[in-house]
């Protein structure tokens, strides 16, 4: 048996998301966001669910940092719901969602809990929408007054800012395949929103530091490495192309400056409109960057592989492997100059059971995690700088267009009652966060 442990610092945590978790979804003078209307429309989602409750997060918030506090969690990643505090993206603001915040930031202080706050967790709100949303200038501008909103209100507690979360989702899940609102099937749409959404991050990262000079400011983005399926030249040019084509979009503009060729390649006549001097405000200096890693693509000349022999998989359908992590993050370690890096997400959907003795037995999401803490560690070995680490999720949530159907928590959701069940996972995490260590 070997004792892998982390540094002294190391910043365990969980994340979670505000539509994901929030609940409340009209009220106390919030506005509608795009997946309100999105959940609302029938057919979008699984079981024709919704977050109007989700978690009811908003109402049950200090028992949720109780369970924080009980599992020994030092941070915790949240977003805000931007119509909850500007109903209409912006202009009047909503001082009840604004109070919400102030109150849960206050709880996580007191608990001794960093906040790690993310101002776009996908919810925009659905007035902005309906002016062109993320493919109007206009909202990326109005992204900027929302940041400087929130620092001034917030910036006194929480330093550590994130400004999107899992760009490429945004622009393409929501504008390309419609499978997340908005629900638009459109090239020229979703790489002009790509482009206003990394506008946007770069105006508020500088808005945010004018107003907060001590304030860590970053971005999430998820990355899949593209591996090849065999040995062959062939299926390592493929990776090679299919990395290129599909997972540097916002990497390269952050970290060097200019879009890839392959977003030329695959964008053709849909390329945005890029002004003068964006792409300087878009490479502005990171104080981090986070990673959400959840799999790969194993890839061979025929395209991406559906399943690959002997692999296990998740309720998502995403093969499990570890080792993968480590070489994506000594891989862009390598290939970009990139300031400290927290995993900002890491967990898998498992369809979990509450058994006979009234506990969660998840002992296949429990060693998902840890053999993606030991690669993480491995990585940090080789060089990573590597900061911290936040399980996606704290409870199980509203998983998108799935509805409330896949289980990623740390602690179980009943969605009837409402009742949270701390996982044998949640339990283990809170063994090595206690003694900061694990073993093999
Ligand atoms: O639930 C999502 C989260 O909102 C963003 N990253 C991936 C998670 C699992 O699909």
């Amino acid at each position: 048996m070997n004792i892998y442990k982390f540094p002294h610092n190391f910043l365990w945590g969980a994340a979670s998301a505000a539509y994901q978790i929030e609940g409340a979804w009209n009220e106390d003078g919030k506005g509608e966001s795009i997946w309100d209307r999105f959940s609302h429309t029938p057919g979008k989602i699984s079981d024709g669910q919704t977050g109007d409750v989700a978690c009811d997060h908003y109402h049950r918030y200090e028992e949720d940092i109780a369970l924080m506090r009980r599992l020994g969690l030092k941070a915790y990643r949240f977003s805000v719901s931007w119509p909850r505090v500007l109903p209409l993206g912006r202009g009047r603001v909503n001082p009840q969602g604004l109070d919400f915040y102030d109150r849960l930031v206050d709880a996580l202080c007191a608990a001794n809990i960093e906040p790690y706050l993310t101002l776009y967790h996908w919810d925009l709100p659905q007035a902005l929408q309906d002016e062109g949303g993320w493919t109007n200038r206009v909202t990326s501008h109005a992204f900027a007054d929302y940041a400087a909103l929130m620092v001034k209100r917030l910036g006194d507690r929480v330093r550590n800012w994130t400004t999107f979360n899992e760009p490429s989702v945004v622009a393409f899940n929501g504008n390309l395949f419609g499978e997340h609102a908005p629900g638009l099937q459109d090239p020229k749409t979703a790489y002009q929103a790509a482009h206003h959404l990394l506008l946007a991050h770069g105006l508020a990262a500088r808005t945010i530091r004018a107003a907060q000079p001590d304030a860590n400011v970053g971005i999430v983005l998820n990355l899949w490495p593209a591996e090849p399926e065999t040995d062959s030249a062939e299926d390592a040019s493929a990776a090679k192309a299919y990395w290129e084509k599909y997972e540097i979009h916002f990497l390269e503009p952050l970290f060097k400056g200019h879009y890839p060729l392959g977003a030329y390649e695959m964008a053709g006549e849909n390329m945005p409109v890029v002004k003068d001097g964006d792409l300087a405000l878009i490479a502005q200096k990171l104080d981090f960057v986070g990673i959400n890693f959840y799999s790969r693509s194993v890839v061979n000349a025929q395209g991406r592989v559906d399943s690959v022999p002997g692999s296990e998989y998740t309720e998502m359908g995403w093969e499990v492997c570890a080792p993968a992590m480590r070489r994506l993050l000594v891989k862009i370690n390598q290939e970009y100059k990139l300031p400290p890096i927290y995993i900002t997400e890491n967990g898998a959907a498992f369809a979990d059971e509450v058994s006979a003795d009234g506990k969660v037995h998840d002992p296949r999401r429990l060693d998902y995690l840890k053999q993606h803490f030991l690669q993480t560690r491995l990585a940090m070995q080789d060089g990573v700088d590597v900061r911290g680490y936040f399980v996606w999720s704290l409870t199980d949530n509203f998983e998108w267009a799935h509805g409330n159907t896949k289980r990623f928590g740390l602690i179980r959701m009943d969605y009837d009652t409402l009742q949270r069940t701390v996982k044998d996972s949640g339990e283990w995490y809170a063994e090595v966060i206690r003694t900061n260590q694990i073993q093999d």
